[in-house]
């Protein structure tokens, strides 16, 4: 590559290993051949084929691939960050439906499960033969999770669940949903195979933003589990929150892959397009613009990986994860919109990515910990005080 590919000015690819490369270009050529096509359309429709993505990508083994055993590939963690950004580089609800299988519900059997569950779930979710969901958000708890009231009660050995999770990604497709509850014995988190009955999943419609994803609400009416369907390895808040520091760290790297597609998108538009008898790209101020969103999009991208050998050496902490979210996030947000005005009114059709990418981070800046939840995270770890409530 040239020295000044506009995309690795920094030249970052030479701190990668030759196997997250080769991870990376598998990605990129599934994500080239069987994702980008489409995606605008799934976007339009607010439709996307769940099971059949599901499966394809299980082949490329990208979900769960981060865990060890049970069917996954146990790459390091890099590689896995690399993945998010091939596939955030398409659309934020393409990398959501892998955060959300492997990051989130998959992690959470691997980590807390008993091995009865994980030998029930884990292969079938690695193969994407079987989508799951997770449940923490409610209508009334989100950033404060401990309000939660969904709650699991004993009846005789059985567990009933009652209560209602909200936004949920995948639910109405989901196979299986990890569901947290509050129970005497504090929150636990609950396996609930999707045709119990009780259990319902409509589909929030009318989303201006990840619309290429399956959002819905989970409704549980007294839902009947037996005795084995919580997962022992979890109590207290901690067991969610274990996970969401998963999910956190894949949209570390994968937000940059939005950013990265609408970076990309813009130079390149700028080549091509005449204004006032030149190029936009000969003009200082466009160039001004890119220079600065390369700025980021490259700072971004050594802190991913700064973060990524931190995890793969057993040491990063839920701060540092914080600090990856609330910087890669906003700045590929602040990039997407910068791009947009590259692009002039063509900025705003489904013809180019830059507003898709812009609406769907608009997501991503709100969960898994708003930005303001992260800068709260990143103030008490700098002044010893909780600022939360
Ligand atoms: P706090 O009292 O601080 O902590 C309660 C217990 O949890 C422990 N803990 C953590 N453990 C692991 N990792 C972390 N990051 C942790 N943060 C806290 C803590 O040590 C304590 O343990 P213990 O044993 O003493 O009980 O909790 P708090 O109620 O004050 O809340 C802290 C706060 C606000 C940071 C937390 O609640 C939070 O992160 N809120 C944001 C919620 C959130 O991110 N929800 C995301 C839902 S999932 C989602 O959005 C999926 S979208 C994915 C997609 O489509 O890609
Ligand atoms: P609130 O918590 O009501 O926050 C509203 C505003 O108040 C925000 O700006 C917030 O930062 C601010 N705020 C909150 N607390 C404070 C404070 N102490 N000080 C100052 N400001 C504060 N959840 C799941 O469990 N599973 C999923 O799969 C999932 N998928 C999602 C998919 C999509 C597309 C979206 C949009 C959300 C998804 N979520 C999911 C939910 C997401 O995690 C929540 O939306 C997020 O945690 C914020 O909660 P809230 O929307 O209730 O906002």
């Amino acid at each position: 590559p040239s020295p000044v590919h506009p995309i690795d000015l920094l030249a970052i690819d030479g701190l990668l290993t030759d196997e997250e490369r080769e991870i990376r270009r598998t990605v990129r050529a599934f994500a080239d051949r069987e994702l980008r096509p489409h995606v605008a359309e799934w976007f339009e429709s607010g439709a996307i084929p769940a099971r059949e993505l599901a499966r394809s990508l299980g082949g490329l083994g990208v979900l769960g691939m981060h865990l060890e055993g049970y069917g996954c590939a146990g790459t390091n963690s890099v590689a896995y960050g690399l993945a998010c950004v091939e596939l955030e580089a398409v659309d934020s609800g393409l990398r959501s439906l892998v955060s959300v299988t492997g990051s989130l519900a998959m992690y959470a059997i691997r980590k807390y499960g008993s091995e009865e569950q994980k030998q029930d779930w884990l292969p079938g979710m690695a193969a994407g033969e079987y989508l799951g969901c997770f449940g923490l958000t409610e209508p009334d708890a989100g950033s404060d999770p401990g309000a939660m009231r969904t709650n699991a009660k004993r009846d005789g050995a059985d567990w009933v669940l009652n209560g209602t999770k909200m936004w949920i990604t995948n639910g109405s497709v989901a196979d299986v949903a990890v569901v947290w509850a509050r129970t005497e014995d504090g929150v636990r988190g609950f396996v609930v195979p999707t045709d119990t009955p009780g259990f319902s999943a409509p589909e929030i419609k009318q989303k201006l933003s990840l619309r290429a994803s399956v959002t819905s609400e989970l409704v549980l009416e007294d839902v009947r589990l037996p005795a084995d369907a919580m997962l022992p390895g979890a109590r207290g808040l901690s067991g969610p929150l274990g996970c969401l520091n998963e999910a956190r760290f894949g949209i570390v790297f994968g937000a940059l892959g939005a950013a990265r597609d609408c970076l990309e998108t813009a130079i390149s538009y700028a080549a091509d397009r005449t204004v006032f008898a030149r190029p936009l790209s000969s003009y200082q101020l466009t160039q001004q613009k890119l220079a600065d969103m390369s700025l980021e999009l490259g700072k971004g991208m050594l802190l991913a990986l700064h973060l990524g050998r931190l995890k793969d050496q057993g040491v990063l902490t839920p701060e540092q994860i914080s600090v990856g979210k609330l910087n890669n996030v906003r700045e590929a947000i602040a990039i997407a919109r910068e791009c947009r005005t590259i692009l002039g009114a063509n900025g705003i059709t489904l013809e180019y990515p830059v507003l898709r990418h812009a609406n769907n981070l608009e997501s991503v800046l709100t969960y898994e910990g708003t930005s303001e939840v992260h800068a709260l995270v990143i103030g008490k770890a700098l002044t010893g005080e909780q600022a939360f409530r």
